[in-house]
């Protein structure tokens, strides 16, 4: 899949501003900079498609961009730093919960990890719950370019080795020089496709 057309439609505040089209929808999830607007902007090789910031927190709604017209991509609000309390749904934020838990356009989830940490409590949490939902979804571990390989190679034989997440799905990937991304997008077409959608 190569993406011809991405624009904003909407930064949903509450289900209502949601569209009603019908297009199948794959979400971002992650902490907040992980790197969810910046991965957003690199697969439709747009600078400023979605905001990106090195103040934490910033996406605070749900943005929707609709890609090649047929389906959305949506940036969800990075969790884990503005919101705090203890359960995943208080850190989520409960517009974002309701949202993957009732909504019936998502099709599949694309969740971010910082490789340089490697999975923190809530993403393992988002996985078990991802897994549970039995909402499809693929890991990106991103920001690889500030890793050297050889601990690249340890966070994942680590991810690989700590039963969790091994045997997962998942891409390394870089908005810095676009390694992944074509495997990405890849990934969405397939989970769009499998969803009845077309991805063209
Ligand atoms: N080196 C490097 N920096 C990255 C990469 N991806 C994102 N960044 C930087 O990390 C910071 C956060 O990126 P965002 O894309 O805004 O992160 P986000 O997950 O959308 O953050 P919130 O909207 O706050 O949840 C920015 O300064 C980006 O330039 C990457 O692959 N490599
Ligand atoms: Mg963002």
């Amino acid at each position: 899949m190569e993406i011809s057309s991405a624009e904003f439609v909407v930064g949903a505040v509450g289900l209502n501003d949601m569209p009603g089209d019908g297009l199948p929808e794959v979400a971002f999830a992650g902490r907040s900079n992980v790197g969810k607007s910046s991965l957003i902007n690199r697969l439709a090789k747009r600078r400023n498609l979605a905001r990106t910031s090195s103040t934490p927190g910033k996406t605070q709604q749900l943005n929707y961009y609709r890609i090649n017209g047929c389906l959305y991509l949506v940036d969800l609000p990075g969790y884990g730093f503005v919101h705090g309390g203890t359960d995943l749904r208080a850190r989520l934020g409960s517009l974002t919960e309701r949202y993957l838990t009732g909504r019936d356009t998502l099709q599949a989830v694309i969740q971010l990890i910082d490789a340089r940490r490697g999975p923190t409590e809530l993403d393992h949490v988002m996985v078990d719950w991802l897994r549970q939902s039995q909402i499809s979804f693929l890991l990106v571990f991103t920001k690889v370019d500030k890793l050297s390989r050889g601990k690249e190679k340890q966070m994942l034989s680590a991810v690989e080795s700590t039963g969790e997440l091994a045997g997962t799905e998942y891409v390394t990937f870089s908005a810095v020089s676009g390694r992944g991304r074509v495997d990405v997008l890849k990934w969405i077409q397939q989970a769009v496709q499998q969803a009845g959608g077309t991805g063209h």
